[in-house]
């Protein structure tokens, strides 16, 4: 009975070492993603990112834009949600919210970012998740990241 037990103990640890994310994040290539339940102003959703040791996602390549996307496909509870990109600081200049560094990457829908008063990025259903600036006081929904702290194989 107590090695029954003991087994079980072993398993579940095992599985907390393989993702080494916070709970209620996702593990993907090395990162913990965390898709919000409610909506938030950008700055709030960054802010409630933050307060979770992450910030507003940071798509760094097509393979991990994909992902999202998929997953936000299969979701759906939002239509629109925030990403940690803005040019609020210098208008075009966009640079994301964990290291302040210029997109490098990009996924805009074509046509955006069309600029004017959105200065924050997100991904849009409308659009099958291709980026677009938007006003950063609307409520959506967004997608917080932080690093696993896990090797990256592959
Ligand atoms: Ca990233
Ligand atoms: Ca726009």
């Amino acid at each position: 009975m107590n090695s029954f037990f003991g087994s079980l103990v072993v398993i579940t640890l095992a599985g907390c070492r393989a993702t080494n994310c916070p709970d209620n994040f996702l593990a993907f290539h090395g990162s913990c993603y965390l898709f919000g339940d409610t909506k938030l102003s950008f700055y709030e959703a960054e802010h409630y990112c933050n307060q979770h040791g992450a910030h507003l996602v940071h798509v760094n390549s097509a393979i991990e834009d994909d992902f999202l996307k998929e997953h936000l496909r299969r979701l759906k509870p939002f239509d629109v949600w925030w990403m940690g990109l803005t040019d609020e600081v210098a208008e075009g200049h966009y640079v994301w919210t964990d290291d302040n560094t210029p997109a490098q990457y990009t996924g805009w829908h074509p046509g955006q970012p069309d600029g004017g008063g959105e200065d924050c990025v997100v991904f849009s259903t409308s659009w099958d998740f291709q980026w677009g600036d938007y006003g950063c006081t609307h409520t959506e929904g967004f997608i917080c990241e932080t690093e696993s702290g896990e090797e990256v194989f592959g």
